[in-house]
């Protein structure tokens, strides 16, 4: 299991955490995700051998947010 936060720092409000968390976390392989709004962070635990962390980083820019590094 990996775990990992991204930066995200469109991330402002709680529509915000519901898409993110619902796009990374209907992705197979993603164990949990949670978005911290105030950090402006998402942290995705996921088992590195059925989903990447760019599928996940494309998730989440597919709801309209930068992932910055
Ligand atoms: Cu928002």
């Amino acid at each position: 299991m990996e775990t990992q936060t991204l930066n995200v720092p469109d991330i402002s409000c709680d529509h915000c955490k519901v898409s993110i968390e619902g796009a990374t976390g209907a992705l197979d392989g993603v164990t949990e995700s949670r978005v911290d709004i105030p950090a402006k962070t998402v942290t995705v635990m996921y088992e590195a051998d059925r989903v990447g962390l760019t599928d996940i980083v494309s998730a989440i820019e597919d709801q309209g947010y930068e992932v910055a590094e």
